[in-house]
């Protein structure tokens, strides 16, 4: 029998992209055939449409060469689940790795369009909350580039992280739909599709043989439909599939309540059943519980494990090769169901006995804890789970039961380790989602060094003991493909000219950038640059919040998520000290300095909005006095998202890093900011600490007490009034606050907030690390009132960021944790 030819290597329909002509003309045919407009009449919107189609099917074939490619080599491959994935606008990125933007910009131009005014057309996929969001897709990016097999699957959600707008100082949210004019990316794949179930019962019983087997029945059924993005790696010839689920309705209409003339009723059902992927949880701290939220993520694994076995079943026909050829990433526990859902389909599905599918499941699992924050530690009630999940109720009980069997064997007698380390917490009634994550997993990573010791000693001490070698440290990474290639292009170029382009793939080569560090004409090139990007930031300022700042100004500024921790409270309360200063004239070297802030609060976070209104009142007063015109001021950028970040990065001279030593898990805003040439301040914490270990201690301002010191002062009684009253400028700034010198027209404003800080402990030690913070500030100013040393020291910043590329974070989990390589031989 011939095999059918089905090679598409010559498609002759295909396009040359690196002929004008041709992708002039692909884009015409694109505009009438796909998007079905009249070229002449078309508009920017248009033209992104009908670019995107174009490009689209590009990134199709190149996936299909990818997949066939895996296939033929039978590869172990990769599957990264996780709820985020925050990618942002993949217009430009694609280009970029393609290699083509010139020519599509000149096919663009001859069209009368504009490749930069095409692009902003596209909205901005927000499918995540921040940092956790960011790095899946940064690692992404780092697979397709290098070649591993990689695959992501998530949810796509209908409604991504909600648009932001201040009023009256105020956060408020609004819905943001990225859909609203479709995605022309996705690849909808209406017939492959799965079903998952919920609720209903179990029922058991035994064969001849006195073989148990169960089955879940009387369910709740909702259908899992397949939509893929392909993410393209540098070089553009490789794309790992991104796979979202959307929820659908098992039936369009009740026809119970149909035949009844009953009309709405009847279709009401499928609205239920497709809120499931209807918005991203606003949330990346505490968790609220609610029952969609764990129906999301059960949907999401079910979805996702189906498919994954399918593949693999269609290749392989013994289940028990299942981890030899496949690793799959647990992004934080939210995917955690994974575990019980894989047992149950290697039992109930194929067949397999108890001890053989545990024995596949803990060998095929890794999780990445990504948080400290024991608020942030996912349990769920067992009612909930019981009547949701009945199977898997079973199936984790069971895997509890055998888990503490060896516990009680490892530890005769201790009782206390027993119910410490229990899957489920019994007092509380609870499933400890980070338990059944390490109990299901070979590898368990932290995701910087003081993080993983941390998570090691203070959250899984216990199992760090039982299990020898389960705990690693991957430190984060970022893309520099996104964060300086295509974030920065004058600056990527100036790289590129002093030590070659080398650096796209390879991120050690900015070490040679050193050699540089000390010429003069180099460091004025390096600063033209920097100008040159606070100009298009402060461009985007006035247009977003109607503010005029100075590019001749330091550009101070923390961007990231609003949560007591990262300490926003911290700055703004330097800021206000600052201002004291300037307006009692005695501050000659205080340089002038523009403040800028930006993030979301999670919208039920009462004390991270009165952060963000505290920040806006005071840059009110601030920027309206003229005592300090030009010197100070202080900006809140609503709406922080990935496009607003690839701005005011590059923008940057001083990134705030200044989260509680100990609370900041990584953080990978500090790689982006100092990759583009900002110098840090911030505290030992997170990824901070190596961060200083590769710039030098000279090259970064550090303060504070560190994870030790602050268990230290926490555990001999720390009050914070103890160090207000101890430092008259910090009583100054908390009196200015409570007496409401920022909001006349109602001054008990912020008294909760300074209720909560002072007579409630200052869990996060802002008043304890004022005065080291505000000395840090003082040796900024003097620095940066040196423009030469200050370049020079930005410039060892760049080049010493080698360890931060998401390349080198990637090439680890391969090794260490997952046991796959390249598919090419360059990684
Ligand atoms: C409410 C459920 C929940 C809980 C935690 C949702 C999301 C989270 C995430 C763990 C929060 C998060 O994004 N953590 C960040 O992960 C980054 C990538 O590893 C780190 O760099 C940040 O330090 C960490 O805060």
């Amino acid at each position: 029998m011939h095999a059918p030819d089905s090679s598409f290597n010559d498609l002759d329909d295909g396009i040359d992209f690196s002929d004008v002509q041709q992708i002039k003309r692909g884009l015409i045919a694109s505009m009438v055939r796909v998007v079905g407009f009249d070229p002449d009449s078309a508009g920017p919107h248009d033209w992104f449409l009908a670019l995107a189609s174009l490009l689209r099917g590009h990134l199709s074939e190149q996936g299909m060469h990818t997949s066939r490619s895996q296939y033929g080599k039978d590869v172990k491959r990769v599957y990264y689940l996780s709820m985020e994935f925050l990618t942002g606008r993949r217009l430009m990125k694609h280009l970029l790795d393609l290699g083509i933007e010139p020519q599509v910009r000149a096919a663009l131009t001859a069209l009368g369009q504009n490749l930069d005014v095409v692009a902003e057309q596209e909205s901005d996929a927000a499918l995540g909350n921040g940092g956790l969001g960011r790095l899946a897709a940064c690692f992404l990016d780092s697979m397709a580039t290098h070649a591993y097999p990689g695959y992501g699957y998530g949810i796509r959600y209908e409604f991504g992280m909600f648009s932001q707008t201040i009023e009256n100082g105020q956060q408020v949210e609004h819905p943001e739909s990225w859909l609203q004019n479709g995605s022309p990316w996705e690849i909808v794949r209406h017939n492959l599709n799965y079903t998952v179930r919920f609720g209903g019962r179990i029922v058991c019983f035994r064969d001849e043989q006195g073989h148990e087997s169960c089955r879940w029945v009387d369910t709740d059924d909702v259908i899992a439909e397949a939509y893929d993005l392909k993410e393209t790696g540098f070089g553009g010839s490789i794309a790992v599939n991104l796979r979202l689920w959307s929820a659908r309705s098992t039936q369009d209409f009740d026809l119970r309540y149909f035949n009844e003339g009953n009309y709405i009723e009847a279709v009401k059902e499928k609205t239920v059943s497709e809120t499931l992927s209807k918005v991203l949880y606003p949330m990346d701290t505490t968790l609220m519980g609610q029952e969609l939220r764990l129906k999301q993520e059960y949907f999401f694994v079910s979805a996702s494990l189906q498919d994954i076995l399918a593949r693999f079943l269609k290749v392989h026909k013994n289940p028990r090769l299942f981890p030899e050829k496949t690793a799959i990433q647990l992004n934080d526990t939210h995917p955690a169901l994974a575990v019980p859902e894989l047992m149950r389909l290697l039992m109930d599905h194929c067949g397999l006995n108890w001890e053989d599918a545990w024995d596949i499941t803990r060998n095929s699992f890794a999780y990445t804890n990504h948080t400290l924050l024991p608020e942030a530690l996912e349990t769920w009630p067992l009612d909930l789970m019981e009547t949701l999940l009945p199977r898997h109720m079973e199936i984790i009980y069971r895997i509890n039961h055998y888990f503490l069997q060896d516990v009680r064997r490892t530890y005769p007698g201790d009782g206390d380790k027993v119910r410490r380390m229990s899957i489920i917490d019994d007092a509380t009634r609870r499933v400890r989602m980070a338990h059944l994550a390490v109990v299901g997993s070979a590898r368990v990573n932290g995701v910087a060094a003081l993080h993983t010791h941390l998570l090691r000693e203070r959250v899984f001490p216990d199992f760090d003991r039982m299990y020898e070698g389960k705990f690693v440290n991957v430190t984060n990474g970022i893309t520099q493909r996104r964060w300086l290639l295509q974030s920065n292009p004058p600056l990527a170029a100036l790289v590129s000219e002093a030590v070659g382009p080398q650096w796209i793939r390879d991120l050690d080569r900015l070490r040679d950038l050193e050699a540089l560090a000390d010429d003069t004409a180099f460091q004025d090139r390096f600063l033209a640059i920097k100008r040159q990007a606070k100009v298009r930031a402060a461009a985007l300022i006035e247009e977003r919040c109607g503010l005029c700042v100075a590019p001749e100004t330091l550009f101070d500024i923390q961007i990231k998520r609003i949560h007591e921790y990262k300490r926003q409270l911290l700055n703004i309360l330097q800021v206000i000290a600052r201002y004291n200063r300037l307006r009692s004239a005695n501050a000659p070297d205080l340089l002038p300095r523009t403040v800028i802030f930006g993030g979301k609060a999670a919208p039920g976070y009462f004390m991270a909005k009165k952060i963000i209104r505290l920040i806006n009142d005071v840059a009110e007063i601030i920027n309206h006095d003229p005592l300090v015109r030009g010197r100070l001021r202080v900006v809140f950028v609503p709406n922080y998202n990935v496009s607003t970040a690839e701005i005011l990065i590059p923008a940057c001279d001083l990134s705030e890093q200044i989260s509680t030593a100990g609370t900041e898990a990584s953080g990978t805003g500090n790689m982006k900011f100092a990759l583009n040439g900002a110098l840090t301040i911030g505290t030992l914490d997170g990824a901070n600490i190596e961060i200083r270990e590769e710039v030098g201690g000279d090259n970064i301002f550090i303060f504070g007490q560190t994870a030790e010191e602050v268990a230290h002062t926490k555990a001999n009684g720390y009050n914070p009034w103890d160090w207000v009253n101890a430092d008259e400028e910090l009583r100054r700034v908390i009196d200015m606050i409570r007496d409401g010198f920022f909001n006349m027209e109602q001054p008990d404003r912020y008294h909760p907030l300074i209720n909560a800080v002072l007579n409630q402990g200052d869990p996060f030690l802002v008043m304890a690390d004022f005065r080291s913070y505000v000395e840090a500030q003082a040796a900024v100013d003097a620095l940066y009132l040196d423009q030469r040393t200050w370049a020079r020291k930005a410039i060892l910043n760049v080049a010493r960021m080698g360890k931060f590329s998401s390349d080198r974070a990637i090439h680890t989990y391969a090794r260490d944790i997952w046991g796959v390589g390249s598919m090419v031989a360059d990684a």
